[in-house]
Order: C-alpha cells, then sequence, then structure tokens
C-alpha cells in the first residue's frame, strides 16, 4: 500500500468519523431516547454498561460513579482498560475508535455477553458525541494512558501519562454533557442510583459506588445473594410464604439464574432480563420458565397427593403464577430483540433452555424442601379455587341479567331511584327487624336485605359450600358487582352497604362474619370506602312524652342529667314550658335488639342520614386486614372490639 493511499485512507475515515458525530449532535433523540432528564442519565448507562460487559467476560468487579461538582460525570472500573495500540491502516488507537466511531463498540471478541451490544448499545461513541468534553483515562500493561475530546473530536492522540501497577487495569470515563443538546444537564443521584441497585443485585461479584460531589451523597451497592436478594427486596411489603427457591443452571453457553418466591398478594411480578437488560415485553425466556413452572408443580403436586382426589378443579398455569415474584436473569450470545420497544427476547432456542434447566432443578429442590413444596402448591389451589369462585358468580350474575330484575332475591325491598351513587343499601339481621326498617326507611333511596340467622364463616367453608350458602347468593346478587376476582365495585348497584345488626354478641358475631365475607370475595368495596357499619342506639331514656337515645352509658347519664336539670330549673322560663305537664318519672330502657324499636324509632336513630352515625370501614392495607380479619374471626372479644375502634372511623354522612 503506497503512502499516498494511505492518507486517502486516514482522511476518508476521519470525514467518515466527522459525518457520524455529526449525525449524532443532529438527532441526539435518534440514538439516546430523548434529550431530556432521561436522556441525560442514559449516557451514564451507556458508560457503566461497558463496565458491565468487562464483569460479563470475567474481568471487573467494580464500578464507581462519581458526580462531579462541575456537573460532570465519571465512570470507572477495573476492567482490561480499552485497548489503547495503534491500528496500523487506520493508524489510530483503539480507543480513538471505541470513542469516535458509530456502533464501533470496539468489542472484538464475539464470544461474550454484551449489555452494550444489545438494544442500549449505541456505544460510548455517543456518549463521546454529545459531551461538551470527555476525557478517557485507560491503565493498562503497567501504564497510564490518556485521551481528551471536545464534542466528540479528539484534541490530541492518546498518550502515555504516567505507570501503575502491572495487574491494575481499568477504564476512567468523565464526560460533560452539552448544554447546547440537553434541555437539562443535572444529574440526579437518585435516577442514578435505581438503575445501579438494579445491575448490582444482577451482578452479585460486582460492587458498584455512587457519590454526589455537589450535594455529599454516597451509596455502595454489593448484594452477595444476587437475585435472592433481589426478590426479597421486590416483596419487601409483602409478606413472603417461604425463603426464596433459587435456581442456576447453564446450556450451550446460555447460563441462568432464577429466584422466586410466592406471597401473600394475588398479583404476579416476573422481572426478565437478559444480559443484564430488562426485558420488560418478555419473550422466549419468560414462556421457558412458565411452561417449567406449571408442569413441574403440577407433577409435584399430583405425585405427593397434594390436591385433594376428589377436586374437581385443575390447576392452570395462571393459578401457579398467583401471588408469584420472580427474577429471571440469562445471558445470551447473539440476542435477538422484538417487540413495540425491542425488548422481547426472541431467540427460540432459549425457551427449551430455560425449560430443561428449570424442570430439573425445580422438581430436585421440591423433593428437597417438601415443606416448601406443600405451602407453594397449597398457596396455588387456593388460587385456582378463587377463580372457580369467580366462575360460579359470572354464572350467577349471567343468569340475573337473563332473568332481568326478577332475579333480584325477593327478600329485598329494592329502593326506588336507580343511581347507585345515591343509593344504600341495609343488611338488616333477622326478618322482624328487616321488617321494621322496611317501613321506617325511605324507599326512594335506601333498600332493605333481611338475613335470617348467622351467615356462613366463609373462611372455614369451601368455595362450593359458599356459593351454595342462600343469604350469600342473595348479597351477591342484590349487590350485583360480582363476586371475588370477578369482581367490579363498579358495578355496585349501591354507593352504600350498611351492615345493621344488634348491639349485642349475636349481632357482632354476625357482623364480623358480613364483614370477612365482604374483604374476602368484594374487598374493592371496602378499598372504595362503600362499607359501613350501622349505629344504633344502646339505649332510651324517656321523660314524658320526650323521648332521647344514648349511644353509650356515658351519653345516656348526661341525658338523664338534661332532664334532670331542666325539671328542676323553674328559673328557666322556656324549658319550664317545655317540660309543663309532664310526668315527673325519667325512664331509661336499653336496647336488646332492632326489633325493639318502632319503625319510626329506627329511622330516626339509626336510618335518617340528617342525624345518623355510621361507621365507615377503612382498612389500612390488604395486608395487614389479613391478620386483621383473623383477629376478627378468632374468639376473642377484646381484640376485636379494639380492631373496630381503630380501623373504623366515625362518619356522619350526608347524601
Ligand atoms: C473495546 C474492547 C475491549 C474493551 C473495551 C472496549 C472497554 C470499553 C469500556 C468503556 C468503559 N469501560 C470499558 N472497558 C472496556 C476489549 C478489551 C480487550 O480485548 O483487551
Amino acid at each position: 500500500m503506497s503512502s499516498e493511499k494511505e492518507n486517502q485512507n486516514y482522511t476518508a475515515k476521519n470525514i467518515n468519523v466527522l459525518k457520524g458525530l455529526e449525525a449524532v449532535r443532529k438527532r441526539p433523540a435518534m440514538y439516546i431516547g430523548d434529550i431530556s432528564a432521561r436522556g441525560l442519565h442514559h449516557l451514564v448507562n451507556e458508560v457503566v454498561d461497558n463496565s458491565i460487559d468487562e464483569a460479563l467476560a470475567g474481568y471487573n468487579d467494580f464500578i464507581g460513579i462519581t458526580i462531579n461538582k462541575d456537573g460532570s460525570v465519571t465512570v470507572v472500573d477495573r476492567g482490561r482498560g480499552i485497548p489503547v495500540d495503534i491500528h496500523p491502516i487506520e493508524k489510530k488507537s483503539a480507543l480513538e475508535v471505541v470513542m469516535t466511531v458509530l456502533h464501533a463498540g470496539g468489542k472484538f471478541d464475539k464470544n461474550s455477553y454484551k449489555v452494550s451490544g444489545g438494544l442500549h448499545g449505541v456505544g460510548v461513541s455517543v456518549v463521546n458525541a454529545l459531551s461538551e468534553w470527555c476525557k478517557v483515562e485507560v491503565k493498562r500493561d503497567g501504564k497510564i494512558y490518556e485521551q481528551e475530546f471536545r464534542r466528540g473530536i479528539p484534541q490530541y492522540n492518546v498518550k502515555e501519562v504516567g505507570k501503575t501497577k502491572k495487574n491494575e487495569t481499568g477504564t476512567t470515563v468523565t464526560f460533560l454533557p452539552d448544554k447546547e443538546i440537553f434541555t437539562t444537564t443535572k444529574f440526579k443521584f437518585e435516577t442514578l442510583s435505581e438503575r445501579m441497585r438494579e445491575l448490582a443485585y444482577l451482578n452479585k461479584n460486582i460492587t458498584i459506588q455512587i457519590r454526589d460531589e455537589e450535594d455529599n451523597e454516597e451509596v455502595t451497592f454489593q448484594f452477595k445473594g444476587g437475585i435472592v436478594d433481589f426478590v426479597k427486596y421486590l416483596d419487601e411489603s409483602r409478606e413472603a410464604l417461604h425463603k426464596p427457591v433459587y435456581i442456576e443452571g447453564h446450556k450451550d453457553n446460555t447460563p441462568l439464574e432464577i429466584a422466586f418466591e410466592y406471597n401473600g398478594t394475588y398479583s404476579e411480578n416476573i422481572f426478565t432480563y437478559v444480559n443484564n437488560i430488562n426485558t420488560h415485553e418478555g419473550g422466549t425466556h419468560l414462556v421457558g420458565f412458565k411452561t417449567a413452572l406449571t408442569r413441574t408443580l403440577n407433577n409435584y403436586a399430583v405425585k405427593n397427593k397434594l390436591i385433594k382426589e376428589n377436586s374437581k378443579i385443575s390447576l392452570t398455569g395462571d393459578d401457579f403464577r398467583e401471588g408469584l415474584t420472580a427474577v429471571i436473569s440469562v445471558k445470551v450470545m447473539d440476542p435477538q430483540f422484538e417487540g413495540q420497544t425491542k425488548t422481547k427476547l426472541g431467540n427460540s432456542e432459549v425457551k427449551s433452555i430455560v425449560e430443561s434447566i428449570v424442570g430439573e432443578k425445580l422438581a430436585e429442590y421440591l423433593e428437597e424442601n417438601p415443606s416448601v413444596g406443600k405451602k407453594i402448591i397449597e398457596k396455588c389451589t387456593k388460587a385456582a379455587e378463587a377463580r372457580e369462585a369467580a366462575r360460579k358468580a359470572r354464572e350467577l350474575v349471567r343468569r340475573k341479567n337473563v332473568l332481568e330484575s326478577m332475579n333480584l332475591p325477593g327478600k329485598l325491598a329494592d329502593c326506588s331511584i336507580n343511581d347507585p351513587e345515591h343509593c344504600e343499601i341495609y343488611i338488616v339481621e333477622g326478618d322482624s327487624a328487616g321488617g321494621s326498617a322496611k317501613q321506617g326507611r325511605d324507599r326512594r333511596f335506601q333498600a332493605i336485605l333481611p338475613l335470617r340467622g348467622k351467615i356462613l364463616n366463609v373462611e372455614k367453608a369451601n368455595i362450593n359450600r359458599i356459593l351454595e350458602n342462600a343469604e350469600i347468593k342473595t348479597m351477591v346478587t342484590a349487590f350485583g358487582a360480582g363476586f371475588g376476582l370477578e369482581f367490579d365495585p363498579e358495578k355496585s348497584r349501591y354507593g352504600k352497604i350498611i351492615i345493621m345488626t344488634d348491639a349485642d354478641v349475636d349481632g357482632s358475631h354476625i357482623r364480623t362474619l358480613l364483614l370477612t365475607f365482604i374483604y374476602r370475595y368484594m374487598t374493592a368495596l371496602i378499598q372504595a370506602g362503600k362499607v359501613y357499619i350501622a349505629q344504633p342506639p344502646l339505649y332510651k331514656v324517656k321523660k314524658g312524652k320526650q323521648e332521647l337515645y344514648a349511644f353509650d352509658e356515658k351519653e345516656r347519664d348526661e341525658i338523664i342529667k338534661r332532664f334532670k336539670k331542666a325539671a328542676g330549673a323553674d328559673d328557666d322560663e322556656e324549658e319550664t314550658a317545655e317540660i309543663e305537664g309532664m310526668p315527673k318519672g325519667i325512664n331509661v330502657s336499653r336496647y336488646k335488639g332492632l326489633g325493639e324499636m318502632n319503625p319510626e324509632q329506627l329511622w330516626a336513630t339509626t336510618m335518617n342520614p340528617e342525624t345518623r352515625t355510621i361507621l365507615q370501614v377503612n382498612l389500612e392495607s390488604a395486608a395487614a386486614a389479613d391478620k386483621i380479619f383473623e383477629t376478627l374471626m378468632g374468639d376473642e372479644v377484646e381484640p376485636r372490639r379494639a380492631f373496630i375502634e381503630k380501623h373504623a372511623k366515625y362518619a356522619n354522612i350526608d347524601i
């Protein structure tokens, strides 16, 4: 090759480089998504991805990120260091090629798992192009090298600036984002920490330190437990049913790690990663996992007779994922990303790899940990039962639709207006109280549903019995909003569900049973604040024709005192006039049941929105509620009373 030709080549390459950098600066969003804070933070991720690649290749165990006082960011790692040797034809260092040529990535070894080769992988050259200045320091072969750039253009060739220990290698990239490009150039510690925490969970051998020199903040992430710690972190606010299951294996150069646990909730949370990239849209690795999970758990349950022989319910894939939190992390040599946001793994071979590793290792795990296996199958069986219950409820609702209002329970005295928001339904204990309530109500917006005696304890009954229970069927149909997983509070025919039971032990038991049912199968009603407890008075204090109601002893005594004072206060003209001609005796009676009140009294004391007091049932959180309802269902009266005081707040309702 003549020297003239070399020069031409050199010039041509440079023109291409300049064109490339120019293209990035002209359309930055095409390379980094946008030019807002998101795009800005993407620059750091882009550099860090390269440091992670070094870790994946087995050469790096530390990444340090510093937000400097001047607004620049430094990313330091202990990888091999970007090669600095000069390419004989291009007459440029590999370092300069990596920093200035788009998509060069500089990755000469194809046999590696690359974050930067994946969908992020626009390369550090983009960071360089979008920075006012950028400085790279490389430690390699016992020497320290340096090169600086302005808006992507080299300011000098890579030069040796010092010496270091032979085994000390690594790369330090410092860059100041260009204010001409970004709408903001202020880095946020929190935003950076989020991705760094995730990376630290996914790579248990790496320590990631982040510092903010401006705000004096610093955090170091290192999770020896890796994705097991990740799962625990994800479920921090949920109650785990067992210690996390951890599966590790590899096949055909495809290493796989999975950690999962079941918790007390109904939601499914599976996070999947390919080469540390979150594959939001899932893909073949996720499909492989789901397939193996369903098959392995099913086989295990059958083999160990954990599913009742007479059970007509078969468990579906969804049942096996209810309350599941999982992290799947797989490394793929040549990942193909598909889907809307290019976050769906397409490599078909990965499905069978994941499926076979999970199938084998999970079966092994379950054999060795039968108590965990039992808990998981119990949880999944409950999910299947709830699903079946929802199906039955759908049928119930469907039937209702077919028969229209004909199917509303005969015992229900419905209200006349149709607007659910202004309608309320009183669930009343017993036929006699039901009778009084029906007569006493304002029939325009108040419906009455009398229930006969005790309703079923849904905690202790299987789903078939629950749905066969007449009182429960009546309620489901009357509310008209479905049941269980299918429950839709928007469809509720009433804006308020008011439980009205006697103020005695039986009454409180019935109230608890009703609340338990609503909590377990119509949770959203409680969350929407639509469930109330009526407060009938405990005492009637009568003096002559004047009757006053007291809701507790204190109130009762105050009324008595007032009556006495009024009777003795002859000097007070008005009050004397009011009680003039009335018998002297004050009569106090204790209401034992709602049935003792006549319709007018029931209206005046308990049902009239203008004067009544009703307690709104509000659960602080579903998680806490689990425990609470255990308390409620127990035989202890005191914790039950304490619960009602704590979790039901007084509410004066106006319509
Ligand atoms: C090109 C080739 C190799 C590594 C890198 C670039 C590299 C880039 C960055 C950016 C930040 N930290 C980095 N660490 C490494 C492979 C090195 C080799 O084959 O020796």
